[in-house]
């Protein structure tokens, strides 16, 4: 058993008396109350969910196991000469709530290592997709086809198992899958975009750099890339590519099937998409102004304009969030850093100044601020990566750290099927007093 496993195993004996304690003495007690409003208007606030892999307050913005973003690129390891953390110590906080030692991140990357090597059905597939299939599609088509391998499912089938040890086949599951989506994602970029001239992976690359290899980019895009997928990890269980993630693992369904489903949610414009939907709506902002940079009063009424034709701006508020997002705010200083004159760049933090005043005017957004999406695109576009309809994808292999880590957590606390209660609307108006 690896190191990370027997230390998983060591918490999950820990933490399953509390769990079990909860539900047994207290569980009864009251957590919150639900409105109308909320049972209509997309469950948003009500409290009833659990994870203990990151926390979102709605001012302070996302904690990882406790630690906010600038902690967590400070305390975890490096690869040498790199200014961002090994991607593979982040999951393994993730997972276990420590910030790992060099050795641990080490044991994590020779797990992945072993399992990276991608079936030759998954590549034949993905070719024998239209080259227009949107890149989403084709990713979590390819983690769906991948089910075949789930070692859950047929521990399952085989009537292995029993509830107490769910969870190490799917953590199995997880390791297979996470290690294999570098190369995937790669893939599909190069297959894509690049003339169909794809780069095999370089096993003496960590996950970040492998990555950046992959594609074809050189440093700092290794960082740009640990940093990205850091960021992206996870966002509490509420949003809807963790939850679904978590409802369909809820079922038994095992890790490739959850995870497909959780990438098809996050490939939505109000969720995932948008880091790819702010690009467009910037390079329509640029295409209206030609060569000329735009001034703050041309950026507010484009922001008019896409309100008043009954547009969503993309990249700016939240459901949960009431502040800039932290992840934001990581990004922009990263920009800052390394390519301050860009003139895309330049535009985005003329937004940040902008938007916010026009969607206060416009009085709906409940949060003016920008999220994560305003400017992811702008640091893949000065990179190179400029075919914005692969945004997601980055996004995808970032979210797999996190939703996975969950339901590896979920088996082990032995959640059951989730099911909520739905009632109709002549009910409602009864609850209303009005009928
Ligand atoms: N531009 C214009 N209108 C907005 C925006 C925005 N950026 N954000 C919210 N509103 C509207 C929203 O459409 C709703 O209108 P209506 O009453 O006509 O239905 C009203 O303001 C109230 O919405 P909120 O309660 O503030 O937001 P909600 O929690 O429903 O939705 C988002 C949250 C993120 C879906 C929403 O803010 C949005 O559509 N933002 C733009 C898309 C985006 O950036 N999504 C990415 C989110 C982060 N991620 O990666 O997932
Ligand atoms: C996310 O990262 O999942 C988004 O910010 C959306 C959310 O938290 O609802």
């Amino acid at each position: 058993m690896s190191k990370l496993k027997e230390k998983l195993a060591k918490k999950i004996e820990e933490h399953r008396p509390r769990t079990t304690r909860l539900v047994k003495e207290y569980g009864d007690v009251k957590v919150c109350d639900v409105t109308i409003s909320q049972v209509i208007g997309g469950m948003r606030g009500i409290k009833c969910l659990v994870t203990d892999i990151s926390y979102l307050d709605p001012y302070e913005g996302i904690r990882f196991r406790g630690y906010t973003i600038p902690e967590v690129m400070e305390k975890l390891p490096k690869p040498a000469g790199c200014e961002m953390p090994y991607v593979e110590g982040h999951f393994y906080l993730l997972l276990t709530g420590e910030i790992p030692t060099e050795e641990e991140v080490q044991e994590v990357i020779e797990e992945f290592k072993k399992r990276k090597q991608v079936p030759q059905y998954v590549y034949d597939l993905l070719r024998s997709m239209p080259r227009d299939t949107h890149p989403m599609t084709m990713f979590s088509a390819a983690v769906l086809s991948m089910q075949r391998e789930s070692k859950f499912a047929k521990a399952y089938a085989e009537g292995k198992m029993n509830k107490f040890n769910y969870w190490e086949y799917m953590y199995e599951d997880v390791m297979d899958l996470l290690a294999k989506l570098p190369e995937i994602g790669a893939y599909i970029y190069r297959m894509k975009y690049k003339g169909d001239t794809p780069i095999p992976s370089n096993p003496d690359l960590d996950f970040g750099g492998d990555f950046a290899h992959m594609m074809g980019i050189d440093k700092p895009y290794d960082d740009v890339m640990r940093m990205y997928f850091i960021l992206h990890s996870d966002h509490e269980s509420g949003n809807v590519s963790a939850h679904t993630t978590h409802l369909v693992a809820s079922a038994l369904s095992d890790a490739y099937y959850s995870l497909s489903a959780g990438l098809n949610g996050l490939a939505g414009p109000l969720h995932g998409l948008a880091n790819q939907e702010v690009l467009k709506w910037i390079q329509d902002l640029r295409a209206k102004y030609g060569d000329k940079m735009p001034t703050k009063e041309d950026l507010e009424k484009f922001c008019w304009d896409t309100l008043n034709s009954g547009q969503v701006i993309p990249g700016y508020g939240h459901a949960v969030l009431r502040k800039t997002d932290p992840r934001y705010t990581a990004q922009r200083e990263f920009a800052l850093k390394h390519l301050p004159d860009d003139e895309l760049f330049q535009i985005v933090s003329m937004l940040y100044e902008v938007v916010p005043g026009v969607l206060e005017k416009h009085g709906k957004a409940k949060n003016p601020w920008p999220n994560v999406d305003a400017h992811s695109g702008v640091i893949q576009w000065y990179y190179g990566v400029r075919e914005y309809d692969f945004y997601t994808v980055l996004f995808g292999i970032g979210r797999a750290l996190g939703v996975l880590a969950n339901i590896t957590w979920d088996r082990a606390l032995g959640y059951p099927i989730e099911r909520p209660k739905s009632v109709t609307t002549d009910m409602l108006e009864e609850i209303a007093g009005i009928k």
